[in-house]
């Protein structure tokens, strides 16, 4: 078969790379050798020709003028942006010099890799690299900027990402979207929302600190205090249990706990949940009777409240509910926290664990960045980041950005631009885009697996993660032949994993021939929790500290500061990326908080005006958006602007790097700050 990059002209398969759960499946149509146009692809049959717009206009990214077409050398101050062009060789020589002085010097574990899922394909995120470091003996990053805690939450009650086939849901007859703005973040979920309410009428029910996209489609906005979203999952309980709405049958079969979590609930009554989560007692009560009396009732539960201290516990307690009424067993009923469980493959096969040889290496939280560069001894020496943009990104930025500039660490980043991170880095590496790899990706919202084939040739002198860190084992004289595997046999490796019956029939051949191939999925009729049921109560929660029943447990109150901050995603970004695009700027204009009438009226503040956020962190300079979109005491920003002149928009530098209570998860939502008018220039 000859290949596609061989083919100037045509139209080829491939598959968004994004961190977005919908993981589209895309159509690239090349003409004399370039893409010229990004499409969905019709015949795909979860996404079905529909993308976002953010990918509608990947071409502006892939042949941006600003991408980095070869490695380079700092030659300015750190975080001054001032480099010259180097070779590969060079490149490669330098890192691998550094990094044998450091081994023999300080010990591999003053190396610390830093990366996230800028590509989610799975060779590029978490393959060759992990053989790399691994080998390496290097420190361990624990990635827990995104979804640990409500990951750790949901196994609690579920024992692992298994939630509902979301093709399924066309049948559900109400959407709970709570704390996840789909419209921006999930939107298929939501074209089969809204198709649903066509065909049959199922109504919509947004949950969220801020009236956005999503909530101004629904059919009921319940706007909510952030961080007691435990509380009204609660609520919900007492009141099903209160009116025998619950499913005896289902509860006695396949759960554990029932009749501790009754008696326990007795106590969040609807007036005690009302004060809590500042939700009129009659609506918890009507939104408790919706959801105990309809089906099938989905909840496609979001991230937004899991970035919270009680992130973990929240997710935990929301995943009771579909329990309570039976939801599991009727089809397109139940929930959504991810569905990763479904398309697991055989990591210890794609990451070889093995060449770490048993050595318990340190493990570093990626959300205290900062602190680990500025405090951590024996301290990080050497830091390689690739796929994330950390000075961005991360919580507590002042810190993150403070120890980048660090003179005794030597960092490296690799990616496709030069971006806020690399400008601190003393090596640049350039990254190959998605569209020119090979790679597989698995989805954590639907059950296909997905096939990337190179549509075009690398960019200028870019390299795939995969070639670099063979490159980086060749330099540091590694001869394992784990090193050479081609990405087709790294792919197979991958796939091949009796563990997982559900894949049993994919591996690269296959992917090759249809290039996305669905899951043979079940429901588990045996969880992997302790007891093999749901747990409503769970004795593991209680040996980690936790209570073993669902509690709600009030945020942690860090100051005296007036608002509670929420930085949130925005539509035409994904996290950082595309925040350098001006197409996708243009149409975000500029970044904004929004804010209640009621406290634009106490600061003085009018629509349109700019203010200063700030609190013991640091500060940004926002434009306030004045209206009823949030509740009194709260403030709402959207994007992870890049920094500008002065940085004052990097929303990260007011977000703390306190550690959620499960999964080391980060906190972005729970921090406070004040906000005042700006009344001069
Ligand atoms: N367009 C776009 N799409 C994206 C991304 C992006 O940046 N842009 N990021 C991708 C990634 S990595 C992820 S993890 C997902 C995240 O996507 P989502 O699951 O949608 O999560 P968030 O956007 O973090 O937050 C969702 C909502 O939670 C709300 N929220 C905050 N605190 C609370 C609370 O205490 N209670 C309630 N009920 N709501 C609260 C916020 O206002 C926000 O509307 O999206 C992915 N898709
Ligand atoms: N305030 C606030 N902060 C947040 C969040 C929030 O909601 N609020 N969300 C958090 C969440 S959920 C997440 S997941 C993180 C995500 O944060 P990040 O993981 O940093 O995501 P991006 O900002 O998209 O940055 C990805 C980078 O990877 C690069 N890249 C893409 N493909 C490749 C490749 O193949 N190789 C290499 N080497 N590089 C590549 C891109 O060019 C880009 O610079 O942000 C977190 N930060
Ligand atoms: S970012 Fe999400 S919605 Fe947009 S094309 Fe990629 S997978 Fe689809
Ligand atoms: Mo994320």
């Amino acid at each position: 078969m000859s290949s596609f990059v061989d083919s100037p002209n045509g139209i080829f398969p491939s598959v968004c790379s994004l961190d977005c759960p919908d993981q589209c499946g895309l159509l690239l149509h090349k003409k004399n050798g370039k893409i010229v146009k990004v499409e969905g692809d019709p015949n795909h049959p979860v996404t079905k020709g529909f993308i976002c717009n953010k990918v509608r206009n990947m071409t502006e990214r892939i042949y941006d003028e600003k991408r980095l077409k070869y490695p380079m050398k700092r030659i300015g101050a750190k975080g001054e942006g001032k480099f010259a062009r180097i070779s590969w060789e060079e490149a490669i020589e330098t890192i691998t010099t550094r990094w044998k002085s450091l081994l023999q010097n300080d010990g591999a574990e003053s190396i610390l890799p830093y990366s996230f899922y800028g590509n989610m394909g799975n060779l590029t995120a978490e393959g060759m690299d992990r053989r790399f470091f691994n080998r390496l003996g290097a420190s361990r990053l624990d990635r827990a900027i995104c979804n640990s805690a409500g990951s750790i939450g949901y196994n609690y009650t579920m024992g692992g990402s298994y939630g509902t086939d979301p093709e399924d849901t066309i049948h559900a007859k109400l959407f709970i979207f709570w704390g996840i703005n789909a419209v921006s973040t999930n939107m298929h979920q939501v074209t089969i929302a809204q198709q649903a309410r066509k065909q049959h009428g199922a109504k919509i029910i947004v949950i969220d600190v801020h009236k956005n996209k999503t909530a101004k489609l629904a059919d009921w906005f319940i706007p909510i205090l952030p961080g007691t979203d435990t509380a009204l999952a609660l609520g919900i309980m007492h009141v099903l249990f209160a009116e025998n709405m619950i499913d005896s049958s289902f509860l006695e079969q396949f759960t554990i706990g029932h009749e501790e979590l009754r008696e326990h609930v007795a106590q969040y009554d609807p007036t005690t949940v009302s004060k809590i989560t500042g939700i009129p007692a009659e609506d918890i009560v009507q939104l408790a009777r919706m959801y105990g009396k309809t089906s099938p009732s989905f909840i496609r539960i979001g991230n937004g409240p899991q970035h919270h201290d009680n992130g973990g516990m929240f997710v935990r307690t929301v995943s009771c509910l579909p329990a309570l009424t039976g939801q599991w067993l009727v089809k397109g009923g139940g929930a959504i926290k991810g569905n990763s469980s479904y398309l697991s493959y055989n990591s210890r096969n794609l990451q070889r664990p093995d060449l770490l040889k048993n050595k318990k290496t340190r493990v570093i939280n990626m959300n205290l960045l900062g602190e680990a560069l500025l405090t951590l001894e024996p301290p990080v020496k050497s830091l390689y980041v690739y796929g994330t943009n950390p000075a961005v990104v991360a919580p507590a930025g002042n810190k993150v950005r403070e120890g980048l500039k660090k003179q005794d660490l030597f960092t490296v980043v690799h990616d496709l631009f030069l971006t806020e991170t690399a400008l601190y880095a003393d090596i640049v590496l350039p990254a190959t885009s998605s569209f020119e790899n090979t790679d597989f990706y698995a989805s954590y919202w639907h059950h296909y697996i997905q096939l990337q084939q190179p549509v075009i040739e690398p960019f200028e002198e870019a390299k795939s993660n995969v070639e670099v860190f063979r490159l980086l084992a060749k330099g540091m004289g590694f001869t394992e032949t784990a090193f050479d595997d081609t990405e087709a046999e790294l792919i197979n490796q991958s796939l091949d994993y009796p563990r997982n019956p559900y894949i049993k029939e994919i591996d690269y051949e296959t992917l090759r021939e249809h290039h996305y191939v669905k899951a043979k999925v079940q429901f588990p009729a045996t969880l992997s929790t302790p007891s093999g049921k749901i747990e409503l109560y769970s004795e593991k929660m209680k040996r980690d500290g936790h209570p073993p029943l669902p509690t709600y447990i009030p945020l942690k109150n860090d100051s005296d500061h007036s608002f509670q901050f929420i930085a949130a995603p925005n539509h035409n970004f994904l996290n950082s990326t595309f925040a350098n695009q001006a197409k996708h700027t243009r149409l975000e204009k500029e970044p904004e908080v929004f804010l209640n009438d009621n406290d634009a009226d106490q600061l003085g503040l009018k629509n349109g005006e700019h203010v200063r956020v700030w609190n013991d962190q640091g500060e940004c300079i926002l434009k306030a958006n004045v209206g009823d979109s949030v509740l009194p005491g709260v403030a709402v920003t959207q994007g992870l602007w890049g920094a500008d002149k002065d940085t004052k928009q990097l929303v990260n530098s007011l977000t703390p790097d306190r550690i959620a209570d499960m999964g080391g998860g980060a906190t972005f939502f729970s921090g406070r700050v004040s906000i005042e008018k700006i009344t001069s220039a």
